[in-house]
């Protein structure tokens, strides 16, 4: 019989399928319960850290802290949780001191912390991302996988908790061929629990679930539903809303319960973000949010906001910046949207995975609309059917965060993805899958230019409300009079958005117009650009990349150094570059 006994204190220097055993429970989007506005205890602050570049966390298992055998001896021990050093949650660690800047791999995060039960029947841990792979370890019990670098989880501690409690979170950030991303993108690939980590605390019955809108095609009706969970699934939920005069009692059965009913809410637009307290109560579970109402439709080659025709003037953007790397703080937030407002923008393409949820609480409030996408960027192993489950996975994590935002217009499923039947099939499921949860908002992807006969004609198109458009015409297609050419050649039966077009300038490099990476260059491209897109009938919308420079391993000549320079303004956001704008010009008089 081979010997692998994991009382062997070495055995696992043999075991090169360690990870096998790891992979389940994986949390998914089931995981989640409605989570925004409810009151939460904070689990941030500082950490014990370790860099772990062989997984000897998970290899050697850690997480058992094994002191000592079964005859009493001591064991010697390779780690010491609560004397590594301290590392603030949540935040990329790689801001965090220089020698993390470009590690890649598994690091572990420990801390201890009391519980104390004050009459809560139900423990829940949230995450609200952990970049990319994390495995959740409660007084050295494995409680679970989970995969994708940008959508919160959860998952229940009830029965784990103790008085003195001691956690730890492997966090794995390596590039993964399978994995969604894959391991070639354009943006720089952050580690680490960077946003929230949190406790939630609730009755033995619970709101799970709920969503509120317009009900469709009408903009004097609300649809309210409501999911519960726990040991009560019968019974009536309550939905309230003062301002309105709204008391409704909707009948749960098995879980859930739905209503239509009429009412004459003030419609939500960026020129009026008007947001509504609702209140949810069921049991002796309650929540208070914040909701605006609004309709987004498609009509023909036209995109309408309320019964209103209406032009996305965007701008896309990263989740970055210098300082916090992918860990924004709600600060950085408001000034990205002001500036984008102050650049005329009615709407925010948040590229090119989840950003955090404060991004689009905090649109509804100030009054921009956003296109949230998930990362299906580039080469994914579209034949993958695990690849295709984690994307799936991401999409509906994400909708399930953000569903009752009234800023959110659009989902895309994707950037820029080579036209084959297995992607068209991976991803035109991900657009049934969006639509069938989701029927409140428009479906999208980033799609390729059909560079062979220079037109819009990517298969998946058929499958969009809008098509996204990205071109760089002008950039990587030097010759510019292909972009008047391209739009002629199209013929879409519905409304296109250019998802992106661009230029590198470094701030403060001037030339002549034919000075690349001058913001001279830079600043003829938008020009042209909108010169020939202003004439398109179809095109109703427009997001160029990008509203700042942002990190990006992939770029390394003098002007770059580590940086993608296309964005408006610096990577600090100090200097706007002169297209910044002509781009506010265009934008006040469309
Ligand atoms: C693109 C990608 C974006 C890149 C950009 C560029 O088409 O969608 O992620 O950063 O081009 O700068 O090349």
């Amino acid at each position: 019989m081979e010997k692998n006994s994991s009382d062997n204190f070495v055995s696992d220097i043999h075991d090169e399928d360690y990870k096998t055993k790891y992979f389940e429970p994986l949390i998914d989007h089931n995981s989640l319960i409605y989570d925004i506005n409810r009151e939460k205890e904070s689990l941030n602050g500082s950490w014990n850290f370790q860099i772990d570049q062989y997984d000897t966390f998970l290899r050697a298992s850690w997480y058992k802290n094994k002191k000592e055998d079964q005859g009493g001896r001591e064991y010697p021990q390779d780690h010491d949780f609560n004397n590594w050093e301290e590392i603030k949650v949540p935040a990329c660690w790689n801001t965090q001191s220089d020698k993390y800047l470009y590690y890649e791999g598994p690091a572990v995060y420990s801390r201890d912390f009391k519980y104390i039960n004050h009459g809560e029947k139900r423990v829940f841990l949230k995450l609200g991302a952990a970049n990319y792979d994390s495995y959740i370890f409660l007084n050295k019990k494995f409680l679970g996988h989970h995969q994708g670098g940008s959508t919160p989880f959860m998952l229940e501690v009830t029965e784990e908790l103790e008085k003195e409690n001691s956690l730890q979170i492997v966090v794995d950030n390596t590039r993964r061929r399978e994995a969604v991303p894959t391991t070639n993108t354009d943006w720089f690939n952050y580690g680490g629990l960077y946003r929230d980590v949190e406790l939630l605390r609730l009755p033995d019955s619970y709101i799970k679930d709920f969503s509120l809108s317009l009900a469709e095609d009408s903009l004097t009706e609300l649809d309210f539903g409501v999911e519960v969970a726990g040991l009560i699934s019968a019974g009536e939920a309550e939905l309230k809303i003062p301002e309105l005069n709204i008391e409704q009692t909707i009948t749960v059965k098995n879980g859930s319960g739905k209503i239509i009913f009429a009412a004459q809410p003030e419609l939500w637009s960026p020129d009026n973000p008007k947001l509504y307290k609702v209140i949810v109560s069921f049991g002796r579970d309650k929540i208070e949010e914040e909701i605006g109402l609004r309709q987004i439709s498609v009509q023909g080659r036209d995109i309408y906001l309320n019964g209103e025709k209406i032009y996305l003037k965007g701008i896309s953007t990263h989740e970055e910046s210098v300082s916090s790397g992918k860990a924004v703080t709600e600060a950085e937030i408001i000034e990205n949207i002001k500036l984008a407002k102050e650049m005329n923008c009615n709407y925010i393409r948040l590229a090119h995975y989840p950003h955090s949820y404060q991004v689009a609480k905090i649109a509804d409030q100030m009054g921009v609309m956003l296109w949230e996408e998930i990362p299906v960027y580039w080469a994914i192993d579209f034949a993958n059917p695990m690849t295709c489950q984690d994307a799936e996975n991401q999409l509906l994590e994400l909708i399930k965060r953000d569903h009752n935002r009234a800023s959110v217009i659009i989902w895309s499923v994707g950037n820029e993805n080579q036209d084959t039947d297995q992607r068209l099939k991976f991803m035109s499921d991900l657009v049934k899958k969006a639509r069938e949860v989701d029927p409140t908002r428009l479906i999208s992807a980033a799609c390729l230019v059909d560079e062979e006969n220079n037109r819009i004609a990517d298969r998946l198109t058929e499958y969009l409300d809008i098509i996204g458009q990205n071109e760089y015409y002008g950039w990587y297609e030097p010759d510019f009079s292909k972009l008047s050419d391209c739009m002629e050649n199209s013929k879409p039966d519905k409304p296109v958005i250019i998802t992106e077009f661009g230029a590198g300038a470094l701030s403060g490099e001037r030339g002549t117009k034919d000075d690349l990476f001058t913001e001279d260059y830079q600043l003829q491209v938008y020009q042209k650009q909108t010169e020939v897109l202003d004439d398109i009938e179809y095109i109703k919308g427009l997001s160029p990349w990008i509203l700042f420079d942002f990190r990006c391993p992939r770029r390394t000549n003098k002007y770059q150094k580590g940086y993608n320079r296309k964005g408006l303004l610096s990577a600090d956001k100090s200097h706007k570059k002169l297209a910044f704008y002509e781009m506010q010009r265009y934008y006040s008089k469309k």
